[in-house]
C-alpha cells in the first residue's frame, strides 16, 4: 500500500529529479552543492528508494518513510502503517524515536561547548566530574569517539531483547546508575586505542553537557538546536513514556522467529537518554543534518574536530557522534543511523549537507530490515548505477583516517 504523503511526494519527486540532474561541470546556480564546494552527486534513484522501502515491509516491516532534501527540493515517500491496530498509514509527518541519531546532537552541544572554551576535548573526563572514571586517562574525545573502552551496559540489558525491554520500559535511571552499569564490567581496551562503539559515553557525554551548563540536555538541546533551527517536530522525551502528537507506532521483533511483534512505543527512553531518547520527524534530521555539516551549529574548527575518522568496522568511520559511511559509488555521507526498540532510523547527508536522506522503519531488532535500510543511502546519494567501484572521494576522505591504536592524542 502506498500512502496518500507518498503520492504526493511522487510529483514533488519530480521537480527534484530535473534539479538534481545537472551535470557536474555546469555552473548551475541553484544547485549549492556545486557552490559549497561538495562533489557533484549522482541524481538519487527514487524507485530504488521506493523499492527499499517496501522490502523493508516485505521483511516485516509494519511501516517505512523517507525524505530527501536537496537544494530546497523535497522527495517523500511512505508505506505500511503507523500503527498495526487502526491501519493509520504511515508519512512523513509522523514522530519516530531516532535513537542513537540523538549522539549528534549531544556532541554538538558538546562542541559548543568547545566553542566557548568550556571544555577541552584532550581533557581527561575527570577533571570536570571528578573521580566518575576509573581510569584518568580517559579524556573527552576518546569518549565522543567511542575510544574511552567503557563497557556498553546495554549488551547486558538487552541480551534477551523482551524480558530486557520489558524490564527496562518504564524505570528511571539516573545518568550514575547506567554509568555504574559499566563500571562493574572490566574496560574493554586502552583508553584512545580503537573504537569500540557503547551507550555508556554518551551517558557520560549528557553528563559533562548537564555539569558544565547547570541545565539538563533537553534544556541545551532546546536552545541550542532545536529553537534555533525551528524542528517544530523535535523533542527530548524522558522520562516521559508518551511521544507527543503524531507519531509512528514502534514495534519490536521478539528473539524467537514467528513471535508476535511487540508494542514498544510508550517507554521511558530511560535507559537511552542522552545516547538515544530524541524524538523526531524526517523533516527535522534533515534540517538538522544540513545546519550542522553546513556549518551553522559550531565553527568550522569544531565541525572539523568531528570528523576527525577513527576506522569503526567495513565502509565506516567514526568522528566525534558522527558517523561516515563510505558507499559504493565512492560518494561518502555524514550520520548516525539509530535503533530503539520498535524503530530503526537513517539519517545522513552530503559533505556539506546540500542533500539529506532520513529514513525509518516502525520496527527493530530485524536484521534483514536494517540492512535494507542500508539501502536508501545507496538509492538516495548513488543512483541506479551503484556498483561502480569506489572513486576519489572515498580514497581521499580513507587518508585522514587515524589509525587504530596510533590516535592522535
Ligand atoms: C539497544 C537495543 C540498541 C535495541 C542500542 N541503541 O544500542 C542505541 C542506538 C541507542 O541507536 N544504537 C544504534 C534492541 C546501533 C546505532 O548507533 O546505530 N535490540 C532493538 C535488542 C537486541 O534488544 N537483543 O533492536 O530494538
Amino acid at each position: 500500500m502506498v500512502s496518500a504523503t507518498a503520492r504526493r511526494g511522487t510529483v514533488v519527486g519530480a521537480v527534484l529529479l530535473s534539479l538534481l540532474a545537472v551535470p557536474a561541470h555546469a555552473a548551475a546556480p541553484r544547485d549549492s552543492t556545486l557552490a559549497t564546494g561538495e562533489v557533484a552527486l549522482p541524481k538519487p534513484d527514487l524507485d530504488g528508494l521506493r523499492a527499499d522501502l517496501r522490502t523493508a515491509r516485505r521483511q516485516g516491516a509494519p511501516g517505512a518513510a523517507a525524505r530527501i532534501d536537496a537544494q530546497g527540493s523535497t522527495f517523500r515517500t511512505a508505506t505500511g502503517v503507523a500503527d498495526r491496530a487502526t491501519g493509520r498509514a504511515l508519512g512523513n509527518a509522523d514522530r519516530f524515536r531516532v535513537g542513537s541519531v540523538t549522539k549528534i546532537f549531544t556532541a554538538t552541544v558538546l562542541l559548543q561547548l568547545v566553542d566557548e572554551r568550556k571544555l577541552r576535548l584532550d581533557a581527561p573526563v575527570n577533571r570536570y566530574l571528578p573521580g566518575l572514571l576509573p581510569d584518568g586517562r580517559i579524556t573527552v574525545r576518546h569518549v565522543l569517539s567511542h575510544r574511552s573502552g567503557l563497557y556498553d551496559y546495554t549488551n547486558d540489558m538487552f541480551a534477551r531483547t523482551v524480558p530486557g525491554f520489558e524490564a527496562v520500559r518504564d524505570k528511571v535511571f539516573t545518568y550514575r546508575q547506567l554509568v555504574d552499569r559499566s563500571l562493574r564490567r572490566p574496560r574493554t581496551n586502552t583508553p584512545g586505542a580503537v573504537y569500540a562503539y557503547s551507550n555508556t559515553n554518551f551517558v557520560v557525554a549528557g553528563m559533562l553537557v548537564e555539569k558544565l551548563t547547570g541545565h539538563s540536555v533537553r534544556t541545551e538541546y532546546q536552545d541550542r538546536i532545536i529553537e534555533p533551527l525551528k524542528l517544530r517536530d523535535t523533542f527530548y522525551v524522558h522520562p516521559s513514556t508518551r511521544i507527543p502528537g503524531r507519531h509512528a507506532s514502534g514495534y519490536l521483533t521478539p528473539d524467537r522467529a514467528g513471535a508476535p511483534l511487540v508494542d514498544a512505543t510508550r517507554q521511558t527512553a530511560s535507559w537511552a537518554q542522552s545516547a538515544g531518547a530524541i524524538v523526531s520527524t524526517t523533516r527535522d534530521l534533515n534540517t538538522f543534518l544540513r545546519a550542522l555539516l553546513g556549518g551553522r551549529l559550531t565553527s568550522a574548527a569544531q565541525l572539523a574536530q568531528m570528523r576527525r575518522w577513527v576506522p569503526a568496522g567495513a565502509n565506516q568511520a567514526y568522528g566525534l557522534g558522527l558517523r561516515r559511511r563510505d558507499l559504493s559509488c565512492g560518494v561518502s555521507v555524514y550520520g548516525h543511523t539509530g535503533a530503539v526498540q520498535g524503530y530503526y532510523t537513517y539519517a545522513f547527508a552530503s559533505k556539506s549537507g546540500g542533500r539529506s536522506l532520513a529514513a525509518f522503519v516502525n520496527t527493530s531488532n530485524n536484521g534483514t530490515v536494517h540492512a535494507t535500510m542500508l539501502g536508501t543511502l545507496e538509492s538516495a546519494f548513488c543512483g541506479k548505477r551503484a556498483k561502480a567501484p569506489r572513486g576519489r572521494t572515498a580514497l581521499a576522505e580513507r587518508h585522514e583516517d587515524i589509525a587504530a591504536g596510533a590516535a592522535r592524542d
